[in-house]
Formats: C-alpha cells, structure tokens, sequence
C-alpha cells in the first residue's frame, strides 16, 4: 500500500511551526452522498467501481425517513442516502442539486472541540454535538456548512465499536463483486462561484486552521476557451487537501460555470481516490462500464519523456499502455504522477472522480491541465455547454 503524505513532504511543518493546530484531524471519516435512488446507486458504485458492502439502515432498521448505504473499500467509506417520503429535507437537496456530496466527513478526537472551535471562529452551524449510541458504544457528531450547502461532519469514534453509526447494521449481500484497488481519498475539490475562491481559502484558514499551500491562477490554468482558478487548501498533517476552484473570465463557458450551473450553486466537483496501481485499477474499472474522458492527443503522449525531466528513468509504465488506457502524467520535483477522470457519475454534468497514482509527486497534475481541459471541453461542446 502506498504511504501516506506526511505533513514535512509538503513543508507544512515549517508553516505550522509553534501554531497550535486547534483542529487537529486524523483522516477523512465518510463521504455522504444525497441521491435519488440509493439502492441502485449502491449498485452502481459496488458493480463499477468495487466497494464493498458495509453497512446500512432503512425500514428493517427502523430508520423510518431515509435509507443509507454505507460501501467501503480499503480505507474509503462512501454513504449513499435517500429520502423515503416527500417530508424529508433531503428530497429539496435533491432537486436543486441532483445527486451529489452533502457531507464530507472528518474523524476527530473531540467532537464537541471541533465544534466550538470552528464555531467560534465564524462557521455556520449545521448540527449542535449529538451523542449517539447501542450496544458498542457512542459516537459524537457535528457539522458546519462549507461552501453552497455542503457540510464538514465531525466524527468522533473512539468509544464506539460498532461497525459505522448508531442505528446501523453490518449489510451483509449475496453480491459482493472484487475491489478494484482504490485506497484512500486524497483530495476533494469544491467549486465556487465568480470571485469567491479566496473567501473560502480565507474560510480555511481561519475557520479550519487550514493552509494554501498552491495555487494556480488563470495564467496557468486555461485553454483557447476558457479559464479556471484553483487554490489548494491543507490541514496541519497534510492528510486532507480541499483544492478549491473558480471560474475565470475567458471567452467561453468554463467547466466550473458548467457545474455552478448544473448543481445550482457550490458543491465538491471531484474526489480524488489514490490506487497502488492504476494501470490495473484504470482496466478493471473500464471494463465495469465506468466512463472516464477520452485520451489527450498523440502529441500528448510524444511529451511525455520531456515532461518527466529528471524522472524519466525512474517510470516504470510504459507510455503506450498509458495511452490505450488514456491515463495521463505529470512530474514535480519529488517524482511523478499519473491521473485520469470520468465523465461525470451522474445526468447532470456535476461530480466525477479523479483516480490518481502518486509516484512522489506531491502535486496536482499541473503539467496536465491543459489537455485535461481541453478533453472536458470537447465534452462539453457534444452537450452544447461550452
Ligand atoms: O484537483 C486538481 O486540482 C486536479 C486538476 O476542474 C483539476 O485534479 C482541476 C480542476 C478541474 C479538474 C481537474
Ligand atoms: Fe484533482
């Protein structure tokens, strides 16, 4: 499995130096996602991209109002969850937003600090601390908002045994098909609208003790058409990054205004999921029928040994197999990386997923933004977007 970035990889520690991190967060805890049918959503992400069967609560468990499924593979934890009558607040979530990310979930200590602490600082409350529990124990919870309707869940589980939540049983199913290699979620990227980017860098810092640590700006980040900024935002620990974009002016329609206009508002745009090998990763899901965006130009590929500099020697995939698969490269001074993206997961050309390899490299792909770009604008031109 391949390790973790710690804080001194991206000289975070320098920066947080003598700072007492106030909000100090041991990882990502769960992803919730709002969605219109959860047992096929279930379906899908178990079928296409290999989780696990984990958890649930509906009817049979007495959860009267909604339905969760909870699907895990190695360390990632997504929950789909939907409404089972009209009362529901989450059905009004669902038809401005479609499917999406409501909560992004981060495991804590304290609960209840987190709360306060945020809380003082200036964030919106979501959900006051709340002690849930069974027989295994309890499980303390709160929420701010973020950006649109978004929320951070603090999790705090460290007198809880149980296999998710309170009111959750283990979802044990006859259909359990292979994990495809995904291991942990390395970043989760928030679209804002025009000129609100560095309020919620802003945000972060001073409501999460968060720091940017890079940034790219519309000089950097743009095509013949269009432009997009993007600030990237980390805890002390280096173990949740929130790159945050906005739209910039250029002569078409960006993929951010995309999205702003199709999710009607702010909301996560992509989850980056880390795999050991996304050579085998990338086959596998393809062959599940998840779609990702078709490759760059040859001439895209002719670069790369260029791209690579100093790193050349030390990559081990072969080009042509990268190409085939449309994986895409890029190095730093650390190493190298390879990243590829699906089409959007849902109707509405919203959220999609990054699946991501790092090989040193503590970047975002910067290297290939611009064919990036240009592969989810010819999307875009097919649905008259741009
Ligand atoms: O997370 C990132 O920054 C990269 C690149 O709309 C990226 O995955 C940035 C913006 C975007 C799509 C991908
Ligand atoms: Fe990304």
């Amino acid at each position: 499995m391949s390790k973790q970035v710690k804080s001194v990889d991206y000289g975070l520690e320098k920066i947080f130096e003598g700072a007492q991190d106030f909000l100090p967060l041991l990882g990502t805890d769960y992803v919730e996602f709002y969605v219109g049918n959860a047992k096929q959503s279930a379906h899908f992400y178990k079928t296409a991209f290999g989780f696990q069967s984990y958890a649930y609560r509906g009817l049979e468990t007495g959860s009267k109002d909604e339905v969760s499924y909870v699907l895990k593979q190695d360390k990632i934890r997504i929950v789909l969850t939907t409404p089972l009558n009209s009362t529901s607040p989450i059905n009004d979530h669902i038809v401005k937003h479609g499917d999406g990310v409501k909560v992004v979930a981060l495991w804590v200590e304290d609960a209840k600090k987190a709360y306060e602490e945020t809380t003082k600082r200036g964030a919106k409350s979501y959900m006051a601390p709340v002690v849930e529990s069974d027989e295994y124990g309890e499980v303390v919870r709160a929420g701010i908002y973020t950006y649109g309707e978004t929320v951070h869940m603090f999790v705090e589980r460290k007198n809880y045994k149980g296999i998710f939540l309170p009111g959750f049983v283990e979802w044990k199913s006859d259909y359990n098909p292979e994990p495809v290699g995904l291991k942990y979620i390395d970043h989760m990227v928030g679209n804002v609208g025009w000129g609100e980017m560095n309020q919620w860098v802003d945000w972060y810092e001073k409501v999460m003790g968060f720091v940017n640590f890079l940034s790219f700006d519309d000089k950097q980040i743009h095509t013949e058409y269009s432009a997009l900024m993007s600030k990237v935002m980390s805890n002390g620990n280096g173990r949740i990054k929130f790159p945050i974009n906005e739209p910039a002016k250029a002569a078409k329609r960006s993929q951010i205004e995309e999205y702003l206009d199709f999710y009607e508002g702010p909301g996560v745009q992509h989850l980056a999921v880390a795999t050991d090998d996304i050579i085998k990763t990338v086959a596998q899901l393809k062959a599940r029928g998840v779609e990702f965006l078709p490759p760059p130009p040859q001439a895209y590929y002719d670069e790369i040994p260029g791209r690579l500099g100093a790193h050349r020697d030390m990559m081990k995939e072969d080009i042509k197999t990268l190409q085939k698969l449309s994986i895409l490269v890029d190095a730093d001074e650390e190493g190298y990386l390879l990243q590829i993206f699906t089409k959007p997961v849902e109707d509405r050309p919203t959220l999609f997923f990054e699946i991501i390899q790092r090989m040193g490299a503590k970047g975002f792909g910067a290297g290939n933004f611009k064919a990036l770009f240009e592969s989810i604008e010819r999307e875009q031109q097919k649905r008259g977007t741009l």
